[in-house]
């Protein structure tokens, strides 16, 4: 992508509305803009960035074997009224009237709507377990919309439903997304530690968040200090084998969100106690037959009688996870985006557009990256060097390549790596390979 043709309206001046680091630097690297309190359009180098974070979700959501569907952000008020939420869900709710006066909703999340899927199609114990996700926009009229996209009131989700014949099954599909939460956050450079949490509207009696901790974090979180050290990359997963003591070596350390903290176990703990701020950007339930017996959502059982399915839903912020991940990887200049999420893996900068020897090296190399499929924001616009590099580093893309008149006459180009800073001089030749390595 050529920048000089590219929908990139950075800021200079840091927007007075932002209180913290990622929607500050969200607003200035032209990522979002606000439309009304709470819901932001996404600008092509934001949705760039939420495409990849979806993707990486996806490839492992459906290594679970889980499957991909869609639901409609717009439900019917009955199913909602069939499990008793309608009326407890309160003000969060958007709820709409058609043209024939039924009520409708804009989705806060889909257990009903999944749970009416499920029961209109499946009768035998035979097809169980199930576990479906979707990755949709959702509406909660939240009281304090605030931190950009971190706390919006329309926010992408990726929300999945497991369906199983018992509680052992129940409990595996659960244990299974433990794991590929772990794995998901680990490949989008986070570190999400698993903490026992309230189950809040959504009910049930096993819960877990998956907590960032960061300063600017919403709520206060407590957890053993070993997390910091722990590896959280959930391992090469194989779901089919027991994955109980996989899980246990993270749940049997002490972990919990604001209103599940015991003031015992915490004291027990002495110096090994860290009490930090977090961000939520997982969540995953187990609530049982909440749903399926109050929508009678039942399969026939091996003997004919009849059972209601165990179910468990696990939630992941998706257009959230930009904000973490900013929050968690930025200096004074801007953005550092980890090479799994970000929108382009390289800036090239040309020095001094208008220069036939500079333009012509700029966009060959320009061209090769492409043709290599390395996805590449040419900076082609006659502009001061100054304001380039200033682009380039708040925007965060991992690479930076330097085409000048002076490296060129010893046919050399310098790579920067946004990260670390390090910068080195390379031959023209070599940086196409480094690149593509
Ligand atoms: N049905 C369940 C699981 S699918 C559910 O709705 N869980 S939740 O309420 O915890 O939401 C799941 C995730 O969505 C949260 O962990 C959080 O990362 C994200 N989320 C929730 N509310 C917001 C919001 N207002 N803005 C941005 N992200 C949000």
């Amino acid at each position: 992508m050529r920048r000089s043709k590219f929908f990139l309206p950075t800021l200079k001046e840091t927007p007075s509305e932002a209180q913290i680091a990622s929607h500050r630097l969200m607003l200035r690297a032209g990522m979002i803009r606000q439309a009304s309190a709470g819901i932001y359009s996404w600008l092509p180098l934001g949705f760039r960035v939420l495409k990849n974070i979806e993707a990486i979700v996806r490839e492992e959501q459906d290594a679970t074997g889980a499957q991909e569907l869609l639901m409609p952000t717009i439900q019917s008020a009955d199913i909602w009224r069939e499990s008793g939420r309608y009326d407890a869900y309160g003000p969060e709710m958007l709820r709409i009237r058609d043209r024939h006066d039924r009520d409708m909703l804009y989705g806060p999340t889909n257990e009903e709507q999944i749970t009416e899927i499920f029961r209109a199609s499946v009768r035998s114990y035979k097809d169980l377990p199930q576990c479906l996700y979707h990755i949709q926009w959702k509406f909660r009229d939240e009281v304090r919309p605030r931190f950009g996209i971190m706390r919006g009131r329309e926010f992408l989700m990726k929300d999945a439903y497991s369906f199983d014949l018992d509680y052992d099954g129940a409990k595996h599909s659960y244990n299974k997304m433990f794991m590929a939460y772990l794995r998901t956050f680990e490949r989008l450079g986070l570190k999400a530690i698993p903490m026992q949490a309230d189950t809040g509207p959504i009910g049930g009696d096993m819960s877990h968040e998956f907590v960032i901790l960061a300063e600017t974090g919403e709520s206060e979180v407590a957890c053993h200090k070993d997390f910091l050290s722990m590896d959280l990359s959930g391992a090469d997963m194989n779901y089919d084998s027991d994955l109980q003591s996989e899980v246990d070596q993270y749940t049997s350390k002490y972990a919990a969100t604001d209103e599940q903290r015991d003031p015992e176990q915490e004291k027990a703990l002495g110096d090994d106690l860290m009490v930090a701020r977090g961000i939520e950007v997982g969540h995953i339930f187990y609530f049982g037959t909440k749903y399926s017996k109050a929508m009678n959502a039942v399969v026939n059982g091996p003997d004919g009688e009849e059972i209601a399915v165990e179910m468990g839903s696990y939630g992941i912020g998706v257009s959230r996870l930009l904000g973490a991940i900013i929050e968690a990887s930025h200096d004074d200049d801007g953005i550092i985006w980890p090479d799994s999420v970000a929108p382009f893996k390289v800036g090239l900068v040309n020095l001094k557009v208008g220069d036939d020897t500079c333009d012509q090296a700029a966009a060959d190399l320009y061209d090769k990256l492409k043709k290599s499929g390395v996805s590449v924001l040419y900076d082609d616009r006659d502009e001061r060097a100054g304001v380039k590099f200033a682009d380039m580093d708040l925007i965060g893309l991992p690479w930076q390549v330097v085409v000048g008149p002076r490296g060129l006459k010893n046919d050399v180009v310098e790579l920067k790596q946004r990260r670390s800073g390090e910068r080195a001089e390379v031959s023209l030749d070599s940086v196409l390979s480094k690149l593509t390595a």
